[in-house]
């Protein structure tokens, strides 16, 4: 009877294992890491590389920036490309998420000339890449705008959509024969929120209010455009895929009533559903519950129209479907509320728009940058949320990760406990059949993290800028997402044996 106890309780425990087991990642599912081109690159103005707005805006004002740096130099991956490439070999990756800097491709911002240095230095990366199987994602548009093309107005100015449209035709023809994975904007919201109405960033134009949506429109249409121009143009041959890549954190009700409901759908509207909406609805055109309440607002404060522009019919039905899949940046959750937790938000502006409260429980822990939390089903909530309300589309997530402090050390567990119930929140949306194709983890390596400088990291690898040589060393985080990548499992128990990287066979 023991003995049968004993016997049956092992077969109990190896079902548990197998069905553990079960929840694997697809052979085919991508995973990868993700960078931006002026949080990484340097080399602001080698050859003939143009200004770009954060150039501008880090050089004549140094103060913005929390330590006062700037990414001249950064991790210097204009120099250092190679070992980029490497560190990808010794993780295993079967993606590599970047973008290109328009200015280094476009000196002028404008097609008249194309700079052969900067066509180089992408062709010698991809390159390396593809050498050893690695698939390029590649973002058009992380927000470094050219300069010129600033001072002609940047997303402001209504000859927006004409400039990238032939920027994005120069590079499709560049590099489209190696590149199938195009990602027009890296999160539209942060362009024009946070450039031209909060304007916590580069090129800081304070419109607040009415830049915002006249950029989103602008911004759109020129997503639209360059979707077009690549599927018309270069994809029968080339054969790739265009999407754009929107930062959906989630945002729930606080409590069921309908108040917080309807409050927490505004905020979803002002977040991502401006961008969102126009490309991956039914309808077409800016969310409808949004632009009622900043028509109406609008008419209040005394303008003669509304601080939102409209699609017309055929601008919409252009926009429509321009994606073949949604790129999503996921980092927290928040909730929301139609009454408590409001801030004193600036009139006009998106925020008063939207008016609701924004609340993170105690109990969701942390991390060194103030707005990243550490939710439970943070992942899930979001992607059947999108699911639903567009149809099923395809998804990637193209960002996904957790910050520390400079002095934090190689050993991350906190990093390591965050990407394991993001990836936990990822199975657990497949398992509820959302079409997740692959997942990028921010990042490959620390960087300039924008307003914040060098104070936050978050990066799988360390780099030390004291260093001119800048030396990666991998942190305890890339060894256990090496070994997540190899096994397409999720082992909570895994530890590595040393801190001394290698790359596998086959790699
Ligand atoms: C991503 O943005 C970016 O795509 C990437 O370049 C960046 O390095 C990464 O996240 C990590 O930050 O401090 O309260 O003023 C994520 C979305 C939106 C997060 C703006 C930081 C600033 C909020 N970001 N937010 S606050």
């Amino acid at each position: 009877m023991k003995l049968f106890v004993v016997i049956s309780l092992f077969l109990v425990g190896c079902s548990a294992l197998t069905t553990k087991q079960e929840r694997r990642f697809p052979d085919d599912f991508l995973f990868g890491t993700a960078t931006a081109a002026y949080q990484i690159e340097g080399g602001w103005n080698a050859d003939d590389k143009g200004e770009s707005i954060w150039d501008r805006m880090t050089h004549s004002n140094p103060t913005v920036i929390k330590d006062l740096s700037n990414g001249d130099i950064t991790s210097d991956t204009y120099n250092n490309y190679k070992r980029d490439v490497e560190m990808m070999r010794e993780l295993g990756l079967d993606a590599y998420r970047f973008s290109l800097s328009w200015s280094r491709i476009l000196p002028n911002g404008l097609a008249n000339k194309v700079s052969e240095a900067g066509v180089a230095f992408y062709n010698n990366y991809i390159d390396e890449m593809l050498k050893y199987g690695i698939t390029p994602m590649v973002t058009l548009y992380h927000w470094d705008l050219p300069q010129k093309l600033q001072d002609l107005g940047g997303f402001m100015s209504p000859l927006f959509p004409e400039w990238y449209e032939d920027y994005a035709r120069i590079v499709f023809e560049l590099f489209g024969d190696r590149v199938k994975h195009w990602i027009t904007f890296n999160e539209p919201r942060e362009i024009c929120y946070e450039g031209y109405d909060w304007i916590s960033k580069a090129p800081q134009v304070n419109a607040t209010g009415i830049g915002v949506y006249r950029c989103a429109k602008n911004l759109v249409m020129a997503h639209a455009r360059a979707y077009h121009a690549y599927k018309n143009d270069f994809a029968p041959s080339q054969g790739g895929v265009c999407g754009i890549t929107i930062s959906v954190n989630w945002f729930g009700p606080k409590t069921d009533s309908e108040e917080d409901q309807f409050a927490a759908e505004l905020k979803r509207q002002g977040e991502w559903g401006l961008f969102a909406e126009p490309i991956f609805s039914e309808d077409g055109g800016f969310p409808k519950e949004l632009s009622e309440k900043v028509a109406q607002k609008s008419i209040e404060q005394g303008y003669p129209r509304s601080r939102m522009p409209e699609f017309t019919d055929d601008e919409k039905a252009f926009v429509k479907g321009s994606a073949d899949f949604f790129g999503v940046n996921h980092y927290s959750s928040f909730l929301i509320s139609a009454t408590e937790d409001k801030e004193e938000y600036v009139v006009p502006s998106l925020y008063d728009d939207v008016d609701v409260g924004s609340y993170v429980p105690g109990d969701w822990p942390t991390a060194a940058s103030s707005w990243l939390n550490k939710a439970p089903d943070s992942i899930l909530n979001a992607l059947t949320h999108l699911k639903n309300k567009y149809n099923s589309p395809v998804i990637y997530i193209t960002e996904n990760g957790w910050s520390t402090s400079p002095g934090d050390g190689l050993v991350d567990d906190d990093r390591i406990s965050y990407y394991r119930a993001s990836l936990e929140s990822a199975l657990d949306a497949l398992d509820a059949g959302v079409n997740l194709k692959g997942y990028m983890a921010w990042s490959l390596m620390d960087n300039f993290e924008w307003m914040e400088g060098f104070t936050e990291r978050f990066g799988l690898y360390h780099v030390d800028f004291e260093d001119p040589a800048r030396t990666r060393t991998p942190r305890k985080s890339a060894f256990v997402y090496k070994q997540i990548i190899k096994t397409r499992v999720i082992d909570h128990e895994y530890e590595p044996s040393s801190m001394t990287m290698t790359i596998d066979e086959g790699h």
